[in-house]
This record gives structure tokens, sequence and C-alpha cells, in this order.
């Protein structure tokens, strides 16, 4: 399990932890109960048979109620734990419009520019984009897909929210430490699926303003988030739908094609 570098983190941590703790000890009484059980009544001699029992109602009963027990306290745990991930404020400090497009990540800063602009940055298959997010503030992640599913992770944040095209998912974080680390698609989404990696680099708040200057003096900036479409059309590897009729007839000359680019 990395260690967490958000302010939620360690409550998905904590919950992981109690999880296998809880397991293994219903695991050694379990364990325990068959070895002792299958030596204390085995068979003691060749013309002996162990007593035969049938139905014990008290058992019965325990092997009923501890188990809805035990999915009663993993219920309330995992509720409470789900609660305070996917708590969102009103006021986030930082606003990023994630894009997952086949096959890579576009980060726009909402608002965060220069008198309110939206500087962005865009991924490819070749190049693995940087989402760059001040240190101790609260970042609402808005993800959109123009195409098919992806999902939006980053191991060291410990949550993970699917992107689907269609409806717009949100959660927030507070990344508190200073660092590089990475990100990528959970959700199989087609043939470069592997290469939507990214990093994830949480700054100062100096640093932040000025990567974000950096963006804007590169042109890298517009009037509203840049929201997919158009883009993920042009990425390697996909097929352009005009061309379907030229691909049925040349087959075998667009597998090589395809060899060739990998
Ligand atoms: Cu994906």
């Amino acid at each position: 399990m990395p260690s967490p570098v958000t302010e939620q983190g360690p409550a998905t941590f904590e919950l992981w932890k109690w999880a296998w703790v809880a397991a293994m000890v219903v695991g050694v009484l379990t364990w325990g109960l068959i070895f002792y059980s299958s030596w204390r009544f085995r068979r003691r001699s060749e013309d002996e048979v162990p007593v035969q029992v049938r139905y014990n109602l008290p058992l019965e009963i325990f092997y009923t109620v501890a188990p809805i027990m035990m999915v009663v306290v993993f219920f309330y745990w995992t509720v409470n734990v789900q609660n305070e991930m996917t708590e969102m404020v009103d006021d986030p400090d930082v606003t990023v419009d994630v894009v997952g497009q086949q096959w890579s990540w576009t980060f726009n800063y909402t608002e965060q520019g220069e008198g309110g602009s939206t500087p962005y940055t865009v991924g490819t298959t070749q190049i693995q984009p940087d989402l760059v997010l001040p240190v101790d503030q609260r970042v609402q992640f808005n993800l959109h897909s123009p195409d098919v599913i992806h999902s939006f992770g980053v191991p060291a944040f410990l949550t993970k929210l699917d992107v689907v095209p269609g409806r717009v998912n949100k959660f927030q974080a507070t990344p508190n430490e200073i660092g590089t680390y990475v990100g990528k698609c959970f959700e199989l989404c087609g043939a470069y699926h592997s290469r939507m990696l990214f990093n994830v680099q949480v700054v100062s708040q100096a640093d932040y303003e000025q990567y974000l200057a950096d963006l804007e003096e590169q042109g890298s900036v517009a009037d509203a988030p840049l929201l997919g479409g158009s883009d993920a059309l042009t990425q390697a590897g996909l097929d352009d739908p005009s061309e379907d009729e030229v691909e049925e007839a040349g087959q075998a000359e667009d597998d090589d094609e395809e060899g060739g680019q990998e």
C-alpha cells in the first residue's frame, strides 16, 4: 500500500489495515477450531467410530449471527470512509477539469490562471502529461470523457473514480506532501490503455502559480476548460470513421501498419 499523501488518504489506509486485522482474527480462530476438533475428535482405534453428531441449534444460530455481525461492522466502517472520501465542500481552493480520452489526459486548471483564464495541458500516447497541484489546497476534480469509460486514479491518493462519458463524476482531495507521484487509467479502455499514464507533482503555492504562468506563456490557455472530443479522434491508433471503407478493402495492409506503429 503506498503511503497516503492526501488528507483523506489515511482513512482508506486505516480501513484496509483494520479489515485485514479483522480477517486475520477470524481466520486464525477458524483454523484453530478446525485443527482442534479434527485432533480432539479423531478416530483413536480401528474398531472405534467417533460419536456421530447431527444438528446443533446453538452452533447453527452462532454461525448465522456471527457472519451477519461481521458484515454489519465492515459495512459501517466502509460507509464512514466512503463518506469522507466523497465529501464535497462548496468552495474548493482549486478546480481541475480532467478529461480522459483515448489514450491520454487533458488537465484544465479551471479559472486558475491570470484574470480567471484556464491554463491546460494535453498528453498524448507518446507524451505523459503532468498534473501540477498546490500543496495543502483542497482540489476538486471534475472528470469528463468524450469517448469511453476511463478511471482516474493516483495510487498515492488512495482513491480513484470512473470517468464516464455523458456524466461528470467529481471528487475532492487535499494533497499534503510535496513530491512527484504516478497516476494512470484504471479501466481497460482500448488498445493503448496502458499508455494513459501521468505524473502528479505536488508543489508549493509559488511553484504552482509559476507553472500556470508558464503554461500561459506557452499559449496553453483557454477561456473555458477544453473537454475533448475533436482532440480524441486525432490520437494515434484510433480509426477515422470516414476511412472505414478503405480499411475493409485493404485489411491486411492496415494490420501491417498497426504492427509498425507498435
Ligand atoms: Cu483510459
